[in-house]
């Protein structure tokens, strides 16, 4: 029995399952649609809002849609590259989490009529039902030769930062070995800090081929990124929180997929590793007994809901060619269970997640649908996969080595936490009042250090997050003074 998508008006469409070959499979799941576009590409909600949607259209324009009706949100079509055969276009938004009050959101695009072409991350800022564009947040990134691979997800980290994917620049073979240049930002996963005084692009993570899509575990925080493969493979990479696989290197030039010998010797690999492998990787070829095929990963999102049933605690993800709607238990170093849920969408190009945690699909034909799942479509009252655990508390100390430096010169602050088991990679910030100003990993006996210059008298306060075991702590405040130095009398 095939499944069919029937997506006449806005009718619900009835998803049906593979019956009886898939015993450990999915319930049922619907598709309700909640509207049509020109060329979706991406759906969110606001952070503070889940029954307003946006959905991204590759042509630049953001369409909000709330209680069935549509309005146009941001059109940004004069800035926006769409050209023929090209993969680019508005490809993402984030919302800043207070964009309830700060009204901010950032978009990725590929520029209009720039040679060479370059891939934008700018910020917008919404008043009343509208949003404009207010500039790019960083320099823009150069991606000159081809016209394919410009990643193009953004998403905001559990701790606030954002978090852009960026494709390897294109052609076969990453031919200009961006991928494993750690001083290229093409191949890479970016971290951006929007509140720092000049916001930079930070290469976090290397080794991408084309992370198109990419997503955290609204429970866990972990990462998972579909990169998109060459022409072998399709892969999904994971990172737990809180580190996140900070200074991962997930292999492409070297490896695609599981693979090492697909790719070189013509990619010309220059990486040296270790690489970090992916938790699951799919074929090209259908392997005819229902396992995962296709030709490009469709990243999609942990479902956490507990209306999802039993498809709650999985990553559901699809693929661009088959369109098929699957799921696999994320889990280091190795997904297990991948399974199909049962359900295609044509033109499948996106996930999307609201912010209750209803997951919505996405496809280029121009239908955006809502996944419902067997406990109805409202907004959950829980989240499910694991109980909340009970956390321990933790103590954040900190101090200066002098507590009055000359003007101009820098404090020596160090910052430790209590209990150290198992909390080395994790980060702690500095802030200066609501000002965060800095971030640093801890170390093997649970210290970090800071080096902030003194302009004048400051109170510094240190703090870490709960990373699942511990609870989050604030440290007291740290005061530093200016030395002034005492005048002699002749
Ligand atoms: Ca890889």
């Amino acid at each position: 029995m095939s499944t069919l998508i029937r997506a006449a008006g806005k009718i619900v469409v009835v998803v049906t399952l593979l019956a009886g070959l898939w015993s450990a499979s999915a319930q049922a799941l619907t598709l309700n649609q909640i509207g049509s576009f020109e060329e979706p590409i991406y759906v969110t909600s606001a952070p503070n809002n889940p029954d307003r949607l946006f959905v991204v259209e590759r042509q630049g324009r953001i369409i909000a849609v709330e209680n069935g009706s549509q309005s146009v949100f941001a059109d940004l079509r004069s800035v926006v590259e769409v050209e023929e055969g090209s993969e680019g276009g508005l490809l993402s938004i984030a919302f800043a989490p207070d964009f309830q009050t700060s009204g901010r959101l950032y978009a990725y695009y590929t520029g209009k009529e720039e040679t060479p072409a370059e891939i934008h991350i700018a910020e917008l800022v919404a008043s009343g039902g509208t949003a404009t564009l207010s500039g790019d947040l960083v320099p823009t990134i150069s991606h000159p030769t081809y016209k394919n691979h410009y990643g193009g997800q953004l998403q905001i980290g559990p701790e606030g930062d954002l978090f852009a994917g960026t494709g390897d620049g294109g052609g076969e073979n990453d031919v200009e070995e961006n991928a494993q240049d750690p001083g290229s930002l093409l191949g890479k996963l970016l971290r951006i800090e929007p509140d720092a005084a000049i916001p930079t692009a930070q290469v976090w993570s290397y080794g991408l081929r084309n992370p198109f899509r990419f997503s955290f575990d609204r429970q866990t925080g972990a990462l998972l990124i579909g990169d998109v493969g060459q022409g072998a493979r399709e892969e999904v990479d994971y990172a737990p929180a809180p580190g996140l696989g900070n200074g991962a290197n997930y292999g492409w030039n070297c490896r695609e997929g599981f693979l090492v010998e697909s790719v070189p010797p013509e990619s010309g690999c220059t990486g040296a590793g270790p690489f970090t492998d992916p938790i699951f990787d799919y074929p090209h070829e259908d392997p005819g007994d229902g396992s995962a095929f296709g030709c490009a990963i469709i990243g999609g999102y942990v479902v956490r809901a507990a209306t999802y049933g039993d498809l709650s605690g999985r990553y559901l993800y699809g693929d661009l060619c088959t369109g098929e709607l699957r799921s696999l238990v994320p889990a280091a170093p190795s997904a297990s269970g991948d399974r199909s849920e049962g359900a295609s969408v044509s033109a499948l190009n996106s996930f999307g997640e609201d912010s209750c945690g209803r997951v919505y699909v996405v496809s280029g034909n121009g239908p955006v649908f809502r996944l419902v799942g067997p406990g109805g479509a409202d907004c959950p009252t829980s989240q499910t996969g694991s109980p909340p655990p009970v956390l321990k508390s933790s103590f954040l100390g900190i101090r200066a080595l002098r507590s009055k430096v000359k003007r101009h010169k820098r404090a020596f602050i160090t910052a430790f936490v209590s209990p150290c088991a198992g909390r080395r990679g994790e980060p702690v910030s500095l802030w200066l009042g609501r000002q965060k100003i800095g971030s640093r990993r801890l170390d093997r006996v649970c210290t970090v250090r800071f080096r902030p210059r003194i302009r004048h008298r400051v109170a510094f306060r240190a703090k870490v997050l709960s990373d699942g075991t511990y609870t989050e702590a604030t440290s007291r405040r740290l005061k530093i003074r200016i030395l002034h130095r005492k005048r002699k009398h002749q």
